[in-house]
């Protein structure tokens, strides 16, 4: 998979990208990750993005032609399944979308930044828009952080243990059980004694019992889920 990733904080991704999965997904040649700087792709001498709104209105919009250069250069050299556009005026990104985009080639994320983008970005050249919750950021580059992660680590390849990914909350509609390692006592905290007994069909009912107690008690919205 390629990710292109149009931001004007092109160093905060530097960051992002160089640790766990996403560092080790790259460099197994299973991700590709470009970063573009729109202000490369401003026009005027002061490179900027951004300009007052028509009808006026507190905070700055940002301009459709850098953001339309960019996007055709790179629609230029490839073909791609997606344009995102990254706004918490969108769709709530959910597991069921992060499983289809996993299977994707090529996609383009843009962040969003001030008030947000000229509305006509969103009406011709966006493919898609998400947002990652209730909640409003500074920016699209977290949320877009968000994204990459939770897309890229569903790759088959990605995740050592190629069971892992698919036995996650969410995965089945039900959250995780809980976990434990060394040591079984601390502090007096016992682990439950059935994980110790090496029972596995007990250890897989117990698991089943507690994912369904916590699914019901924080989060009885995900039993009506659909997840692919
Ligand atoms: Cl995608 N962008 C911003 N700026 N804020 C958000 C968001 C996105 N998703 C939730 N809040």
């Amino acid at each position: 998979m390629r990710i292109d990733i149009i931001t004007i904080f092109p160093e905060f991704f530097k960051e992002v990208i160089s640790y766990s999965i996403l560092e080790k997904s790259q460099t197994k040649k299973i991700v590709e990750i470009k970063i573009h700087d729109l202000r490369k792709y401003s026009l005027n001498n002061q490179k900027s993005v951004d300009d007052y709104q028509y009808g006026g209105g507190a905070g700055m919009v940002m301009n459709i032609e850098p953001i339309d250069l960019c996007i055709k250069k790179l629609k230029s050299e490839r073909s791609y399944d997606d344009i995102i556009y990254m706004t918490p005026d969108a769709k709530k990104l959910d597991q069921a979308e992060c499983n289809k985009l996993s299977l994707s080639k090529n996609l383009i994320i843009l962040c969003g930044h001030y008030k947000g983008i000229d509305h006509r970005v969103r009406e011709h050249i966006i493919t898609k828009e998400l947002s990652i919750g209730d909640y409003v950021l500074t920016g699209g580059e977290l949320a877009c952080s968000v994204l990459i992660d939770s897309v890229i680590r569903l790759i088959p390849g990605t995740i050592s243990d190629g069971t892992s990914a698919l036995e996650d909350s969410f995965q089945d509609s039900l959250l995780t059980y809980p976990i434990y390692t060394r040591p079984s006592t601390y502090n007096g905290w016992e682990v439950p004694k059935i994980l110790l007994n090496g029972n596995e069909k007990e250890i897989k009912r117990w698991r089943e019992k507690k994912s369904i107690e916590k699914t019901k008690a924080t989060r009885p919205d995900l039993f009506k889920k659909d997840f692919l």
